[in-house]
């Protein structure tokens, strides 16, 4: 189940105490309702609940504590205050087809069993006015902080990283208030010319102030902003956040590929050098076409005008190029340009750290725009073209007006992982009087030289995080069904005091004896800023406790009724590889009596049972909350990815379902839904 703060319960039972006469109708109210201003929602326009619905909607996969909507201290009718609560997560994405590459990014807070981290880091939305807090709670293993690039604020909340590091296992509490609208962005400065092309990067937008002025705060990555503020609203029809950056793979795969965090620090920061840094993956809003194009498409119709926000992340200048259109440019790094600076061009130069807001005008005009159809929008440079060296890629994507065809980015071929790997020729091998299986023959020998750059060979792939988590919650173990036949009260310490050499978080103690078919108490003490979920993700029923710390909670489980050993972890991206990690060991202990289900079940799909959690088509992936399924894994909320990204059309949350999952591949190969939630 997802775990439901008290902050939520508490605002949920203000909302009900909101007076009769002046009760809202419920079929308009948000979903989840924390606000107390609900005179204005009452009496608002469709826009104006639409935003409120926004403000309000909970992240999925976030702590409802991620935002914290305050008050309106200007009495303008929205909050002035605004707490966001971000933490700092290792993540794999797969940027295009086949390529899976590891991230570090900021993230909204966490919830115990599922996490909101994406790339890029999130967008940040305020208002001009808005006293704003970010609160960087660092669960990740090495320091980090938050700069606000382009903000008026303290020197004390610059966050520079040269005095304010935040250390792993600690939180920092970062104020400003947002004095002038525009486009800005945020960023890790700790080791920057490694931490940002590792993904601690975001928009940050302060809307302009307008009464009555509601959007959602916090948006997971970035992309099309779906509720626009009402400043923006008043000139645009509609608005997109495009977060372009570049990326050395070789970089990213050291944090995949090392086993002590000492390696990943040495690695990174002696070994790689920055001033030999080969970009090979080209990233907008974190995709590569054709995922770009999917994720990304700048959705028009005729004679509209579109505001383009546009940051560069990446170490390199970009040149984008908006075929048949000339967008005009309005503001520079969150500043307006007055009238007559105020450029149209079919190229903009986009140096790094740069913003620029782009009007996009729509339409026939012959000048400012060329007519309806699908149309290129790319970074001119070549490289920017291809992924690792193999074009069609890189960050382009597609203005595309409304009914035209989809583009050559949903083409079969370009969807294929072989074509990435080079093992689809280019051209159709017809051309050469050949076919497909006879082409290799008028090949070099491999390895023969060549006297111009070559391809990076193929690495092997980094090992894929979401089939290594899967596999490691499958149940081994059930709970004696009977009577417990004993009691047992157990302290976990949590936190960085109890590292040992080459960890950062840890366990204390790592071992835990207990008896068969024992009733066993934790209350798990955390005495580090931040939060520690410490879990058994091989017993049935689960066993999980989210403690945000300095604190303690309590939960209990009841060993299984065999000798069998059982290992916990913490469930926070990443902490298990930093140390956090033990064993339970029930009775004698020994290892699990049952085969994995993969050696008996190859080939064979089993069946699941769940409530749809939330789906992410441009992941390919699916969050359940299922019943045990039999053999592989415990009743769970739990991600996985499905074979085709077509099976989650029509698929809302809270969907009743049945599905079919190959566990071999832990892939979720079919699903039904047995009860629509609305
Ligand atoms: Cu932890």
């Amino acid at each position: 189940m997802i775990l439901r703060s008290a902050l939520l319960a508490a605002c949920l039972s203000l909302a009900t105490q909101a007076r009769a006469d002046d009760q809202p109708n419920p079929d308009l109210m948000p979903r989840v309702s924390r606000y107390a201003l609900t005179q204005a929602f009452a009496h608002g326009g469709t826009v104006e609940r639409d935003g409120l619905e926004a403000e309000f909607a909970p992240i999925p996969g976030a702590d409802d504590r991620a935002v914290e909507i305050g008050d309106a201290l200007d009495a303008d009718g929205d909050a002035t205050e605004i707490h966001i609560r971000l933490e700092v997560d290792e993540i794999q994405e797969e940027v295009y087809p086949g390529k899976f590459v590891t991230f570090w990014v900021f993230a909204p807070l966490g919830q115990a069993m599922a996490s909101a981290a994406r790339l890029p880091s999130p967008t940040i939305r305020v208002q001009q006015g808005d006293h704003v807090k970010v609160t960087l709670y660092n669960t990740h293993y090495l320091p980090h902080t938050i700069h606000f690039h382009g903000l008026s604020q303290a020197n004390d909340m610059d966050g520079d990283g040269m005095d304010h590091e935040v250390p792993p296992g600690q939180n920092f509490t970062y104020e400003f208030t947002a004095r002038n609208p525009g486009t800005f962005f945020y960023h890790c400065h700790v080791q920057e010319d490694v931490h940002v092309p590792m993904g601690l990067a975001g928009m940050l937008i302060v809307e302009p102030r307008r009464p009555h002025n509601h959007f959602a705060r916090l948006v997971p990555g970035a992309g099309r902003i779906a509720s626009m503020g009402a400043g923006t609203r008043e000139e645009y029809a509609a608005e997109y956040s495009l977060v372009y950056m570049d990326i050395d793979e070789r970089l990213n795969h050291i944090a995949s590929q090392a086993g002590d965090l000492r390696e990943i620090e040495w690695r990174m920061h002696r070994d790689y050098d920055t001033t030999q840094r080969v970009p090979d993956i080209f990233l907008l809003n974190g995709r590569s076409f054709p995922f770009s194009v999917r994720d990304t498409p700048i959705m028009v119709k005729p004679d509209e005008v579109t505001k383009l926000r546009v940051l560069n992340v990446g170490p390199r200048a970009i040149y984008l190029h908006t075929h048949g259109h000339h967008p005009t440019e309005t503001d520079a790094d969150g500043i307006p340009l007055p009238p007559a600076a105020r450029v149209t061009r079919d190229t903009f130069g986009i140096g790094p750290a740069q913003r620029l807001d782009l009007a996009l005008r729509t339409g026939a005009d012959g000048l400012f725009a060329s007519g309806p159809g699908t149309w290129m929008m790319h970074d001119h440079s070549a490289m920017a073209s291809t992924n690792a060296g193999i074009n069609p890629g890189g960050s382009q994507t597609e203005i595309i007006y409304e009914g035209s065809e989809a583009s050559h980015a949903a083409h079969a071929k370009y969807l294929d992982p072989a074509y990435y790997k080079g093992r689809v020729p280019v051209f159709d091998p017809g051309v050469f009087g050949t076919t497909a299986e006879r082409y290799a023959r008028g090949l070099p020998q491999p390895g023969a030289p060549a006297a111009y750059p070559t391809r990076r060979r193929d690495e092997p792939d980094p090992p894929r995080l979401d089939l290594i988590d899967a596999e490691r919650h499958r149940t081994v173990a059930k709970s004696c069904a009977g009577r417990p036949r004993g009691f047992q009260h157990i302290t976990l310490h949590a936190g960085h005091a109890y590292a040992r050499e080459g960890e950062v978080f840890a366990f204390e103690p790592r071992q835990i004896h207990v008896e068969r078919c024992q009733a066993v108490e934790i209350t798990l003490e955390n005495t580090d800023a931040i939060r520690h979920d410490p879990m058994i993700p091989g017993l049935d029923p689960m066993f999980v406790l989210n403690v945000m710390g300095p604190g303690a909670a309590t939960a209990s489980f009841v060993t299984p009724d065999a000798d069998i050993t059982l290992p916990f972890h913490c469930h926070v991206p990443a902490h298990d590889k930093a140390g956090m990690v033990g064993e339970l060991i029930v009775g004698e202990g020994g290892a699990p009596a049952s085969a994995p289900v993969v050696a008996a079940g190859v080939g064979r799909l089993l069946d699941g049972v769940g409530v749809v959690i939330v789906t992410v088509p441009r992941m390919g992936r699916l969050v359940v909350d299922h019943e045990a399924i039999e053999g592989f894994m415990g009743p769970m909320e739990m991600s996985y990815p499905v074979a085709d990204a077509a099976l989650l059309q029509g698929l809302s949350p809270g969907d009743k379902i049945r599905f079919k999952i190959d566990p071999g591949s832990s892939t979720i190969r079919g699903i039904e839904v047995t009860d629509h939630a609305k």
